[in-house]
């Protein structure tokens, strides 16, 4: 157990705060004050109260951070990590030249993960998820969104979010739950995605009353949900008191974007093929963008997301894994850093500010995202020289330590 108040000495800090003088909220010779799961005190080593030093000092919980940088933990605001089985056989087709969207038409894509996903057990699920959870954790994810969306069915939804609530409860990490019920038509649905809907609006509050649900999502697309069956999902969100986010203009421009912006949606995430009216409207609501490089990446996609217009209009930018087994098998958000930047040319004050302080507004989690007194007390320590080289290496890991609520881990 860590003691009332830490004091974490010998570091860097970006802070990411906005409206910083210093780009990353940098801060050269910090100190971190540390009290019952929060941070009480972030500011210049020089300026730190002396009272506080003395009672880190009465309690001997002094950190040398050794020189290394401090960020705040890591959100991973989309991902769909729970579900079973996985396809590297259509990965396989679609080297073949088979496209994504055939292969859905075709009854596999996202309808085969819903079948091993149906299959598996509750423990079974938890197993084969939890190692994907733990390679988001091992390079600093601290807060993670996990969206049903493969159970289509209440008994199979509710099993995924259970399987979620259950991997906050085994793991040092805060898992926000995502109800993705209009993900896609099942297939005892084909043909009568009105009637699945139903479902989903009989589903909602049933899943709701059991705790399992702290927002609702929705594929907008051609080979998803038109705009006038996610309204109704959102409305019945809205009934709830639950916050929306939108799965929108992955494929095509469908107009979801202002449908989420009408709800103040807490982010619209994708948005290869946004117009320039749906960034106005994002702008104007105060919704998230959430961009996935991953997915872009995978399915190869050409059309980039528009970078330019949502930075002139001020949409704040989140960057996640989307974790899932057709369009994003991916487990390393500090991977995606390197995409945001490389693909999508943001820049690495950008994409960071994606990972923390952006994608904690994108899950509407006001206690968290950047290093500052009030907020959680969950950051990172890394071996680096600046928080540039979080974007600029891929396929390593500079992490050192995480911090979790205060603890250690
Ligand atoms: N968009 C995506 O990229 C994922 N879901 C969604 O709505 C893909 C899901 C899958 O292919 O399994
Ligand atoms: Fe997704």
């Amino acid at each position: 157990m860590n003691s009332p108040t830490s004091v974490w000495l010998n570091c860097k800090a970006a802070t990411m705060q906005t409206g910083a003088a210093q780009p990353y909220g940098l801060i050269d010779d910090a100190a971190l004050v540390v009290g019952g799961g929060r941070l009480k005190w972030v500011g210049l080593r020089r300026d730190l109260p002396a009272e506080l030093m003395a009672s880190c000092l009465h309690t001997h919980d002094v950190h040398d951070a050794r020189g290394a940088f401090i960020t705040p933990g890591l959100i991973d605001c989309h991902t769909h990590l729970v579900y079973g089985g996985n396809r590297a056989g259509e990965f396989e087709q679609r080297l073949n030249g088979v496209s994504y969207e055939d292969i859905a038409k075709a009854g596999g894509g996202i309808a085969s993960t819903v079948q091993a996903t149906r299959l598996a057990t509750e423990l079974e699920l938890t197993k084969q998820s939890a190692p994907r959870l733990l390679a988001l954790m091992a390079e600093g994810v601290t807060t993670i969104e996990i969206k049903s969306g493969y159970g289509l069915a209440l008994e199979h939804e509710r099993k995924t979010l259970r399987v979620a609530r259950a991997l906050a409860a085994a793991h040092p990490v805060t898992v926000h739950t995502t109800f993705l019920g209009a993900h896609a038509v099942p297939p005892e649905f084909l043909g009568r995605s009105d009637a699945y809907v139903d479902e989903v609006l009989r589903m909602l509050p049933i899943l709701h009353a059991e705790g399992l649900v702290d927002a609702v999502d929705a594929f907008c697309e051609r080979i998803g949900f038109s705009v006038v069956q996610t309204e109704r999902v959102f409305a019945a969100a809205r009934v709830l008191g639950l916050p929306v986010k939108l799965h929108a203009e992955q494929l095509s421009d469908s107009g979801g974007a202002q449908l989420a912006a009408r709800y103040k949606a807490l982010s619209c995430d994708h948005l290869e093929w946004l117009s320039d009216a749906g960034v106005q409207a994002l702008a104007q609501a105060g919704t998230t963008a959430v961009l996935l490089p991953g997915a872009f990446y995978f399915l190869r996609e050409t059309r980039l997301p528009p970078i330019a217009q949502l930075r002139s209009a001020g949409v704040p930018l989140a960057i996640s894994t989307d974790c899932n087994p057709g369009s994003s098998p991916c487990t390393s958000l500090l991977l995606m850093l390197n995409m945001a930047c490389t693909l999508f040319r943001l820049t690495p004050h950008e994409a960071l500010a994606g990972v923390t302080r952006n994608a904690a507004r994108a899950l509407g989690l006001k206690d968290r995202g950047v290093l500052a007194a009030g907020m959680r007390a969950d950051f990172l320590l890394w071996d680096v020289q600046s928080p540039a080289e979080l974007s600029y290496t891929f396929g390593s890991c500079p992490r050192l330590q995480t911090v979790f609520n205060g603890l250690i881990l």
